[in-house]
């Protein structure tokens, strides 16, 4: 979870959403400091700022690192986009992974009051909740999975599965982004951990009753409009629109990940530019790709094959007036997004696998109603549940993606106003706002779950598994 340093061009709408929610409910925003040194005070740092105290804690480095750059990062991550290849379990990574996961507890418990409660989030913390059980915290703790959760056949190559799974059931709400995730975990439940499972997503694991629910997260849409609304006519924005000289403009903004799917994009813009040679000089591809992890070796190499992948496209079709690929390694300011999203006739957002992909969704929200672009969407990205008014692509068909790309740069402007109102819609109706909301609200409201408690008699006898509706 981003930290309150995280400003500006780095702070991302969900740390602002989450900032937003506390401000106005007053709370503690716990996580770690940024920083490591060896032998670290077991207190974090404590200072408040309006109705939020933060509390921040420093790591021991090699803690840090079997935490983020080793199981986090090299083992949950590559597990929950599908990647098996890229897997890296080492026993050590997972002891560090729940090293960390003991000091955070131990320094957020006494911070707590017993009616407290408490939201984590996503996959570096999955068992924080089993440590604060540990030390006798018994209020609402809740746990948000921003990743895809993978199905049983990919989640049981993890040789610490069982265990991840009870952790999950010391939580009393556990949130998912996709209907899909959902089931992938009720299946692991029934069939792997002999489990049972009730109608509303309630589950029975040993002595636990937790529930498991779908929450698609959604953007700030209203922040988002108004961005793009400012820069209409912005310098920055006439700036934009001369260098394209007339040109159409498809954008992608991702991490540089290798779940985002970017060989595969930057391959199929070069197919466009093969098998539709009509399209050469009349269309300028960008794509925003910051920096990740740059300490894991995987995304050391993924960039190295994209600079090469770029270099080629642009070797291959450049003209003296005309750069087909600007590759840009550095974040933007908001502002300057919303500009590129509005001015871009075509959103190109092809995960090979993403839990939700909010760059979907403020592409949509940042479009002039008058003269939408289209947005071109990867079946892989939870978004693409939501978002039916996009051009749905395969990423793995790189031939198929730029016959997409073509097909979405030849519509029509009424079926482009169609399709973006479709998305439009939905995005509004979604907001982050509405999904924190949702979240608290059912997190306060669970009832009767926890540490020892019986299945009710009401429930199905935990012998024979049902799939829970969500
Ligand atoms: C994880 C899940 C899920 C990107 N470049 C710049 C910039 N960004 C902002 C985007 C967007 C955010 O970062 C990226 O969000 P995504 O959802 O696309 O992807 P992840 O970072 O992988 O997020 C994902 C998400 O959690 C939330 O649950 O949707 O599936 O993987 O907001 O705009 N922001 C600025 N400059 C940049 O250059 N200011």
């Amino acid at each position: 979870m981003a930290s309150p340093k995280e400003r500006g061009a780095k702070a991302g709408g969900l740390a602002v959403a989450l900032r937003e929610a506390l401000n106005k409910r007053g709370g503690l925003w716990f996580g770690w400091s940024g920083e490591t040194q060896v032998d670290p005070p077991s207190e974090p740092k404590v200072f408040r700022s309006g109705k939020v105290t933060y509390a921040l804690q420093t790591l021991d480095p090699e803690d840090q690192r079997a935490h983020y750059a080793g199981y986090a990062n090299g083992t949950l991550w590559p597990l929950c986009h599908y990647r098996l290849g890229l897997l890296n379990f080492r026993r050590t990574d997972w002891e560090g992974y729940r090293r960390v996961n003991a000091t955070f507890a131990r320094a957020l418990m006494p911070l707590l009051k017993p009616d407290d409660i408490v939201w984590v989030h996503d996959y570096h913390f999955i068992p924080l909740a089993s440590e604060l059980r540990a030390l006798g915290f018994e209020g609402r703790i809740g746990y948000f999975h921003h990743i895809p959760f993978p199905t049983p056949e990919v989640f049981l190559t993890l040789p610490s599965h069982a265990a991840l799974v009870r952790d999950l059931s010391r939580y009393d709400l556990v949130g998912l982004q996709t209907e899909h995730d959902v089931r992938a975990l009720l299946t692991y439940v029934s069939s792997e951990a002999r489990g049972w499972i009730a109608p509303g997503g309630v589950v029975g694991l040993r002595d636990r009753r937790f529930r498991i629910a779908t929450y698609p997260i959604g953007i700030d849409a209203d922040a988002f409009v108004h961005d793009a609304e400012a820069a209409a006519g912005s310098e920055e924005e006439e700036r934009l629109k001369a260098s394209l000289a007339g040109r159409a403009l498809a954008v992608g903004v991702d991490r540089l990940d290798y779940s985002k799917g970017l060989p595969n994009k930057f391959a199929a813009f070069g197919e466009l530019l093969k098998s539709h040679p009509e399209r050469r000089s009349t269309v300028t591809m960008m794509q925003v790709a910051p920096l990740s992890r740059s300490e894991v070796t995987e995304y050391q190499a993924l960039r190295r094959e994209l600079e090469e992948l770029a270099g080629a496209i642009n070797g291959e079709y450049a003209e003296f007036d005309w750069v087909p690929l600007r590759y840009l390694n550095r974040p933007f300011q908001r502002a300057t997004l919303a500009a590129i999203y509005r001015t871009a006739r075509l959103g190109v957002v092809t995960p090979l696998r993403d839990g939700m992909n909010l760059v979907a969704k403020e592409y949509v929200a940042a479009q002039n109603p008058e003269d939408p672009g289209v947005l071109v969407l990867s079946r892989f990205a939870g978004a693409a549940d939501e978002l039916s008014g996009s051009v749905i692509v395969n990423p793995y068909d790189v031939e198929g993606m730029a016959d997409a790309l073509n097909s979405a740069l030849s519509m029509t402007l009424g079926e482009r106003k169609d399709r973006w109102r479709a998305n439009m819609e939905k995005v509004t109706r979604n907001t982050i706002h509405r999904w924190c909301e949702t979240f608290i609200t059912d997190l306060s409201g669970v009832d009767g779950y926890g540490a020892g408690v019986e299945p009710a008699r009401s429930l199905p006898a935990p012998k024979k598994a049902t799939r829970g509706r969500n």
